[in-house]
């Protein structure tokens, strides 16, 4: 029997998911339109960035890029999700907890972890556990545990298919198309509601991504997100659109070597639900909403400490949460303090504040065999033999992704929460350990100098 490669049926699945939800947010459809534009003009005037994109293969999986992002309710549910992930490939990776910015889930980010993998395709999807035990009144808490109980996310066809796969080692053509298919139920927009109106609002009073989580049939897909090459144009651009972006763009300031990830959104929009007491009538909720990415350089454990002093000084400095009446005092504060981080390509890689791929240049290439030995990486740099290229960000941001929470939220659901940051209840619900990323793009950086070295001979 041959099998389809797992990357495949991620390329396949990314690409139905988006169809998906281009038919059911058409403004999804205009933001991607949006930043399609974008890329082109962006490589067409910045011709350095176009080369660093095609040599890295980044240039390729541009168009196909997207993450996405649900919420569970249950241990069972998300351990499934994570049998559902692996049949693509995809592994979780990172451990964030949402709890201190007033969101009661913890998460994590399903995606391809290998560099083969991710050039095939670098679909990731955010996904977040409902805390429940955070829930205090425990009337509500039991009522939403029973409600959670009672439902199943998953078509029986996708379930058998997740076992035939574990079984098999893999699926058949004809079994990954259908296996896209009923994977792709799980993740579909449902207009009724599981719950009464009443019951509807009570679990938003406690908050509103509870009652996102408990009142539906499944985890609905809440966004899905293009890659940007200049996050600011689209920004500036989406009002033109019809888009309300949200006040600030998260994640560092716009630099000339762009590191970790720059994230923006646009509200969520209000969509008619009907609840089991009446069906007829017009209820309302807010969940979907458009976001676009820029991702940049992955940072080492080093970078990534002065990126959270940084961030947090910046922060500290306004005093609040950015909002739309603070959003340019919030920017030149970013700009000021993030003036600090080193902003070459020279000086990341020196300081080893970044990860980078080394990559054998022609001129390394002609000269294997003849260079004095021992052949060290700045050697082999200075001599150009080798180039190196930052490594992307495949990963989340914890702050960023709490205020794409609070913007789709609205700013009146910050809760404050007393529990404790707990990766061990998260992985005991998952049933397995999350890879920690850091270790990944350590792992990438180490085969590129491996393949360099035996390339140029040393
Ligand atoms: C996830 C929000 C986080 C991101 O890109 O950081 C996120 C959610 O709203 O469920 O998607
Ligand atoms: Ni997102």
């Amino acid at each position: 029997m041959s099998f389809v490669s797992p990357d495949l049926i991620r390329q396949r699945f990314s690409r139905a998911m988006s169809d998906m939800y281009r038919d059911e947010v058409p403004l999804y459809g205009a933001l991607m339109n949006l930043v399609e534009q974008t890329n082109a003009q962006v490589l067409a005037n910045d011709s350095p960035l176009a080369e660093h994109l095609r040599s890295t293969g980044e240039l390729e999986r541009l168009d196909l890029e997207r993450h996405g992002a649900i919420r569970v309710g249950t241990a069972a549910e998300l351990a499934m999700l994570g049998r559902l992930f692996a049949v693509m490939g995809m592994e979780p990776v990172g451990y964030y907890d949402l709890t201190p910015a007033g969101v009661p889930v913890h998460s994590t980010a399903f995606r391809a972890v290998h560099e083969a993998s991710l050039q095939v395709s670098p679909f990731r999807v955010f996904t977040s556990l409902l805390r429940l035990e955070l829930i205090e009144n425990t009337e509500l808490r039991t009522f939403a545990e029973s409600v959670l109980a009672k439902r199943q996310i998953f078509t029986a066809d996708a379930l058998d298919l997740i076992e035939l796969a574990e079984r098999q080692g893999g699926l058949t053509e004809h079994q990954a198309d259908e296996f896209v298919l009923q994977a792709l139920e799980t993740f579909r927009w449902h207009h009724s509601a599981t719950v009464t109106a009443e019951q509807y609002r009570q679990l938003s009073a406690q908050h509103r991504l509870i009652a996102d989580v408990v009142a539906f049939k499944g985890p609905h897909i809440n966004h899905l997100t293009p890659r940007t090459l200049d996050i600011d144009i689209v920004q500036a651009q989406m009002p033109r659109h019809g888009i309300t972006p949200k006040a600030v763009v998260e994640g560092p300031p716009r630099r000339q070597c762009p590191i970790l990830l720059r994230q923006t959104s646009f509200k969520a929009l209000d969509e008619p639900v009907a609840f089991t007491d009446s069906p007829q009538s017009k209820g309302s909720h807010s969940a979907r909403f458009g976001e676009i990415e820029q991702r940049g350089a992955a940072l080492t454990p080093k970078g990534r400490a002065l990126y959270d002093q940084l961030l947090n000084a910046a922060r500290d400095a306004l005093g609040e949460f950015p909002n739309e009446a603070n959003a340019q005092r919030y920017n030149a504060l970013m700009a000021e303090h993030f003036a600090q981080f080193p902003d070459t390509l020279d000086e990341l890689r020196q300081q080893a504040l970044a990860y980078f791929r080394y990559f054998p240049t022609s001129k390394g290439l002609a000269a294997k065999g003849t260079l004095a030995k021992p052949l060290t990486l700045e050697y082999l740099l200075e001599q150009q033999c080798l180039r190196a290229e930052p490594l992307v960000y495949e990963d989340f941001l914890p702050v960023s992704a709490a205020g794409i929470f609070q913007s789709n939220l609205g700013d009146a659901a910050q809760s404050h929460y007393a529990g404790q940051s707990n990766r061990q209840a998260f992985e005991t619900a998952l049933g397995r350990t999350t890879i920690d990323e850091l270790a990944l793009y350590a792992a990438t950086q180490q085969r590129s100098i491996d393949e360099c070295m035996s390339a140029l001979g040393a």
